[in-house]
């Protein structure tokens, strides 16, 4: 059977066919334009079909939404993606050897000149911990492309690397087919060597104002402005193409027929929305882009800035606690243009709402290892805690993990990097080795005939339980031969056959005479691909059972599992208090020790038993210790930064009225869940916006500027500048500059300056990420000189 549903109104035309037990397979008709078929409510209540798009029609009741909704299939090419699970992004290039995020375009590329790149230490660490594909920048925002590119200079072909001779991309190919993990290309679509008004290439290509002319793809190099309807002979095994584009998207095409045709299968064209130099405008042929992904690597998902794949928001590494797959687009998948989607709620019932586009939209959970996606000396290593953290909160969400390695300019992803990543692979692994369902014996109070309970336990994610028709609650129960212990419940719905569907769970366990719900650290809500519940603390019994409270359809489940963490979920350290004290907790009634010098706690570090005083910041590390004298997870945390014991706002005389909601007090009240906003001007006139007494003169050697932490950017400054003062009156200009990529990444900004005296500190707001005049901060604080700290 085939359903036919149009994406584009000029673009292909894509068909679903379904295979038994296996969902669709995605492929391409033909260019023509075609109405949408099966995505429209043909009639009031005949049965929705499945397909890869429904439209919510004007007068469809809540059933029929709910049941549009939860008859959106992934396509094949996002299935493979989602299953994998566990994916790597790796950033290199200039800004390694330049210390920063972001680089200019005008870099030298004498400049890339690692001494011991090794693709194969860079996959082997991957597929160690657990990686199933390695998405590779091939070219990042500065434009400088890691394999030699015949339609540019500015390449690795150009830098002293093998002596011109290198080849990153197919380095990292060749390393990722020899360990069997597939490969990803990110390609900037921003690119500012080739901006007009780069200095060091006046030629440039993007936002030159060329006419959209008829190009072959792949277009000739010597031809590639004076007749670009040449082309050159395409690769062995790849067809020649033609678009009507101007010469940024010619580029940027020929770039991606070149890194799509000669290095093997690609699984991922990734595609970042971000752009550091907006002034110069370029529109980007997206239609022709896509169209030539889809012909060159029918597998592969085009993921951000594309329809497979969406990010989820931040990069932090958060899934939402409640993740829906399928998502309401305002207008048809063909005319949206993918824009960033960071609301709390993306796809509950309220927000499918008449006219909206359901389509299969899954979240893609990225973060660096790094305090930044590129090396820099000084830049701290998640800790193991923290990584195991986030593999719950991406890959138990309902979210793909993509986690950035960072190679230093050795062209080696250095020790800590690879320490904190094998200690997680560590302890996932061992965690995940044992299932503790196995054995059960599988019941439901419902159950279709042909989705027997027992499909939920045979390791095919094809197969499932699903409750009978008619039925969107139900209870599944697991009865164990033997009372088991464990933490972790793994829940996976038949999404590639059924959608994604329930909408609220609970897990209640038998104690012998009644059924408890035990306390969870994460939301039961969604389940989608897969839902991890972390139990607060281990439970023990011979029966346990999901009780789905709310579902759009029948819900199924392809797979159940139960785990016991192989180490115990770290302690939480809290915020420093406005008196400088930490306090450390955990919910296992067991000692946590902890050390104040870096160093990892043992069992013999000394055992919490009140607030920790750190007026001046420092590191805190702390475990629990088992019965058994195991130590737990080691919780990290880094306090910068003086505390704000005693500090007033002093208000400037032009200053507006401090906003009641936002008071300035916010930003030095120690709590990061407070905010200080307002209204200030912008630029060169900007006023001071915040001046802080501290009270007594201190020794200060630089400033940090905590963003808020809500990843909501209204208020998040990009442009600063700090000054000090003794007296209040006289000022000195301490730093000014740039938070590079807060509009991505919005974590602690700590600035250092030449040391100096001074009891006043001003922060003036030059610039916001928005630019909507909007300035504010979650937390201000000054770093301690490095003298004044005891010794
Ligand atoms: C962001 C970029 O600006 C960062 O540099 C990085 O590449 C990240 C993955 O995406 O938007």
């Amino acid at each position: 059977m085939y359903y036919l549903f149009s994406i584009m109104k000029t673009a292909p035309i894509y068909y679903l066919k379904r295979l038994p037990q296996a969902g669709f397979v995605l492929g391409v008709l033909s260019l023509a334009a075609w109405p949408v078929l099966a995505s429209t409510a043909a009639s009031k209540r005949a049965p929705v079909e499945y397909a890869a798009v429904q439209v919510v029609a004007p007068g469809d009741s809540e059933a029929v939404i709910a049941e549009k909704a939860a008859k959106v299939l992934p396509r094949p090419n996002q299935i493979a993606w989602m299953r994998q699970e566990r994916t790597f992004f790796l950033h290199f290039g200039p800004n390694t050897f330049n210390g920063v995020e972001w680089g200019s375009g005008c870099e030298d590329p004498a400049i890339f000149n690692p001494t011991a790149l090794d693709a194969n230490q860079w996959v082997s660490a991957m597929k160690a911990a657990g990686g199933n594909l390695l998405i590779l920048v091939a070219k990042h925002h500065d434009g400088l492309c890691f394999w030699p590119s015949r339609y540019t200079q500015h390449s690795v072909a150009s830098s002293p690397w093998r002596g011109g001779k290198g080849d990153m991309v197919r380095e990292v190919a060749e390393a990722a087919r020899a360990h069997g993990i597939k490969l990803g290309i990110y390609l900037s679509p921003a690119d500012l060597f080739q901006l007009r008004t780069n200095p060091k290439n006046p030629a440039g290509y993007y936002g030159n104002g060329s006419p959209k002319v008829r190009s072959a793809i792949p277009t000739a190099p010597a031809n590639f402005q004076k007749d670009p309807s040449q082309g050159r002979g395409p690769t062995p095994g790849f067809p020649s193409f033609s678009y009507e584009v101007d010469d940024y998207n010619r580029y940027f095409l020929n770039q991606l027929y070149e890194v799509l045709t000669e290095y093997g299968p690609i699984s991922v064209a990734w595609f970042d929305g971000a752009n550091p130099d907006p002034s110069v405008p370029q529109s980007y042929d997206y239609t022709a882009w896509y169209d030539l992904i889809r012909r060159l690597q029918p597998g592969a998902v085009i993921s951000v800035k594309g329809p497979d794949v969406r990010w989820v928001g931040n990069e932090g590494g958060y899934g939402r606690t409640t993740e829906w797959s399928v998502i309401p687009l305002p207008e048809s998948p063909g005319e949206h243009t993918w824009s960033d989607k960071q609301d709390k709620d993306l796809g509950s019932r309220a927000k499918l709402k008449p006219g909206s586009h359901l389509w299969w939209y899954p979240a893609e959970v990225n973060t660096p290892i790094l305090n930044g996606w590129f090396w820099s000396a000084g830049k701290r290593a998640k800790s193991p805690a923290e990584l195991v953290d986030y593999y719950y909160r991406s890959v138990g969400r309902n979210g793909v993990m993509l986690l950035n390695l960072s190679p230093d300019i050795r062209g080696l992803i250095p020790d800590d990097q690879l320490a904190s990543l094998s200690r997680m692979a560590q302890v996932v692994r061992d965690t995940f080795a044992k299932d503790l369902a196995a054995g059960a014996k599988f019941t439901a109070d419902s159950s279709n005939t042909a989705n027997a309970p027992a499909f939920v336990h045979d390791g095919d994610l094809d197969t499932w339980w699903e409750a009978a028709s008619g039925r969107t609650t139900a209870t599944f129960t697991l009865t164990l031969p033997a009372a088991v212990t464990f933490d972790v419940v793994s829940l996976q719905e038949a999404v590639a056959q059924r959608s994604q569907r329930i909408e609220m769970f609970v897990i209640e366990v038998w104690n012998g005479s009644t059924w408890t719900a035990p306390t969870a650290v994460e939301e039961q809500t969604t389940v989608g691909h897969k839902r991890l519940v972390r139990l607060s603390v281990p439970v023990t019994t011979d029966q346990m059972r999901v009780r789905i409270t709310g579902s759009r359809l029948e819900p199924t489940l392809a797979e159940i599992g139960l785990f016991k963490q192989s180490l115990p979920k770290e302690p939480e350290i809290s915020d420093r208090s406005r008196d400088g004290l930490v306090t450390i907790n955990h919910p296992h009634n067991l000692p946590i020790v902890y050390t104040l010098d870096g160093a990892e706690p043992t069992a013999k570090s000394p055992v919490y038993q009140s607030p920790i005083a750190l007026p001046e910041g420092g590191t805190v590390n702390a475990a629990i210790l088992t019965r058994e004298g195991i130590l737990g997870l080691v919780a990290s945390k880094t306090i910068v930064g003086l505390a704000p014991t005693g500090w007033k706002v002093v208000r400037p005389e032009n200053a507006v009225a401090a906003s009641p909601e936002f008071p300035d007090t916010n930003a030095i009240d120690a709590a990061a869940s407070t905010l200080w906003r307002e209204r200030a001007n912008a630029g060169d006139a900007a006023r001071p916006t915040l001046t802080i007494d501290m009270g007594i003169a201190r020794r200060i050697g630089g400033f940090a500027y905590l963003p808020r932490q809500d990843w909501v950017f209204v208020g998040v400054v990009d442009r600063y500048k700090f000054e000090t003062s003794a007296d209040g009156e006289n000022w000195i200009e301490a730093a000014s500059g740039v938070f590079g990529n807060i509009r991505n990444n919005p974590m602690l900004q700590e600035i250092s300056f030449a040391p100096v005296e001074a009891r006043f500190f001003r922060f003036t707001a030059l610039h916001d990420v928005d630019d909507n005049g909007w300035i504010g901060a979650a937390e201000i604080t000054v770093l301690p000189a490095p003298a004044s700290k005891p010794r």
